[in-house]
């Protein structure tokens, strides 16, 4: 802590930063004096989106309630407004006397906004703004091409050469005591529209979580220890399979920033040092760290190229004649396909609110080359229904899969009998999210599609579209489209 700690009210304004410890911008504040108050505001843009998922939000709620208690532990307290934070928060904060409003920044469009229309109001009402980063080891900017040209990276690979020989910032602590707002602060701040975290029920949210890790900075942590000691070792091999728990689950406390990136990171190296003799253990480690290099990938572009939030990266995508058949579409959304993977992994998200990594590429590429959906009806359907949707993460995902984004191959079409077999070969996932298969022998659940007679007789169904067929048509389709572009 630094010497110069005053007394003054200052203001932490979180938004996906929902825990204390590891959070740059809050550590910032507390350098600044001790009687830091945090806020929170229940902005109706986001939560009234149509793209919104209730397992998100009750994931958030849950995460908020836990920091109201983290902040009455050190001494102070969460504040919650109900409204608009470009009228909400300045209000508040001129009312109470706040010198000043610390956040950490956030690359979405509408966060950068946002974010500029609060720093309008406040400084109106003469409220300093401190607004750093901390969702990211390196900020965006950071990690450029060249000194001789120096633009923002395009393609994963150079990034990451270049984003690993960056150093490392480590983990910055917790504050350990606050000081709270006087009696007639805190009724001013009531006055104004202060409230407490509310329930999930208050916001109209009914989500009987299914997804396994509780919300909040304590459940992170634990569950980052726990895949740090086990599961990271094995984790170039058991990513793959969707039958087990090999991946670390920590995607949505990344969303909300339950957890800090530089604790995540800090753990990858502390697992890398624990397996340094160990080559197979060694690129377990890697290639998770890999993961959370794409994770800052696609962040980093969404931050330079904000344009992918609204549609295709490459031009010739713009027009794709897409078929966008609703009734094809309806059957992918609720799993009814006649493709055990894709039908599986499709309740797995209807019912849990998340799911594996190799299923969201599956389901992806069937989507928009087998069914030649546009990948942009995909991903707003995960957005409404992920728990840890992220439009960065998402939208990149979905540009991969569609081939309209960032990523050099030209044409993705995965084949989903093969790779069922592949990720799934004892049908154990496709079993657990599809009862009606249980008894269906293996091979048969990967041969490739049941007669309509077998189908009934086990309440399945025969596949809606034939891939062959589909992939010779997309191949098709795209041929001639390209040649306008060529
Ligand atoms: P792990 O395998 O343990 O990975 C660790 C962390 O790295 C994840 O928690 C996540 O923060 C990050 N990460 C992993 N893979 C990716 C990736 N491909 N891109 C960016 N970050 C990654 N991830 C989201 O967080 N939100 C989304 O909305 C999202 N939508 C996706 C849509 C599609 C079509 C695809 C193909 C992928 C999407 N992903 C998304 C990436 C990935 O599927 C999830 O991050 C992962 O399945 C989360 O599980 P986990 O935490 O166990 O991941
Ligand atoms: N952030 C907020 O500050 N207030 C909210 O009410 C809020 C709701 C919300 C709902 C779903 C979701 O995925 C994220 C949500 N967030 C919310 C976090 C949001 O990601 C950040 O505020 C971003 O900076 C917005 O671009």
């Amino acid at each position: 802590m630094s010497d110069t700690i005053t007394s003054d009210l200052v203001l932490f304004w979180h938004r996906r930063d929902l825990r204390l410890s590891d959070n740059q911008g809050l550590y910032a504040a507390f350098e600044h004096s001790q009687k830091v108050i945090g806020v929170f505001c229940l902005d109706p843009q986001l939560l009234n989106a149509d793209d919104v998922a209730p397992a998100r939000v009750s994931y958030m709620l849950g995460c908020l309630r836990e920091l109201e208690a983290s902040y009455q532990a050190l001494g102070s307290r969460l504040l919650v407004l109900d409204g608009d934070p470009r009228s909400t928060l300045p209000t508040l904060a001129l009312a109470i006397g706040a010198s000043t409003v610390y956040w950490n920044r956030d690359v979405e469009p509408y966060a950068r906004q946002r974010d500029r229309d609060v720093a309008a109001e406040l400084r109106d009402r003469q409220i300093a703004i401190e607004a750093g980063w901390d969702q990211l080891m390196h900020i965006p900017g950071a990690i450029r091409t060249s000194t001789v040209d120096n633009k923002p990276y395009t393609v994963f690979t150079p990034f990451r050469k270049n984003w690993s020989r960056q150093p490392k910032n480590n983990p910055v602590p917790a504050p350990v005591q606050a000081i709270d707002l006087t009696p007639a602060e805190l009724q001013i701040a009531e006055q104004v529209g202060a409230i407490a975290v509310p329930s999930d029920a208050t916001l109209g949210i009914e989500w009987d979580a299914g997804f396994p890790i509780e919300p909040g900075e304590a459940a992170a942590k634990a569950r980052l220890a726990e895949f740090e000691a086990d599961a990271i070792f094995r984790y170039d091999v058991d990513r793959n399979l969707p039958c087990l728990s090999g991946t670390s689950g920590l995607s949505p406390a990344l969303k909300f920033g339950a957890i800090g990136i530089r604790e995540v990171w800090q753990a990858t190296c502390r697992a890398a040092h624990t397996c340094r003799n160990n080559v197979a253990a060694s690129d377990g480690v890697r290639t998770w760290q890999d993961e959370l290099i794409w994770r800052e990938f696609y962040q980093t572009v969404m931050y330079f190229f904000p344009e992918l939030a609204d549609g295709p990266y490459r031009e010739m995508w713009r027009d794709f004649p897409w078929e966008n058949d609703p009734r094809k579409f309806q059957a992918w959304r609720e799993g009814r396909t006649g493709y055990p993977i894709v039908d599986a992994a499709m309740r797995q998200l209807n019912e849990t609110g998340w799911m594996h990594n190799r299923c969201r590429m599956i389901v992806a590429s069937f989507l928009t080359k087998d069914l030649c959906i546009d990948w942009r009806w995909g991903e707003r359907y995960f957005m409404q229904r992920l728990v840890d949707g992220d439009l960065s993460a998402n939208n990149g995902g979905w540009q991969w899969s569609a081939s309209s984004g960032m990523d050099p191959k030209p044409l993705r079409i995965f084949n989903p009998t093969t790779q069922g077999k592949k990720f799934d070969p004892d049908a154990i996932y496709i079993r657990r999210w599809l009862p009606e298969l249980r008894t269906l022998e293996t091979k048969r659940i990967h041969g490739g599609g049941l007669t309509p007679i077998e189908a009934q007789s086990y309440g399945y169904l025969t596949p809606i579209v034939d891939h062959a067929v589909q992939q010779k048509r997309f191949k098709e389709i795209y041929k001639q489209h390209k040649e306008k572009y060529s």
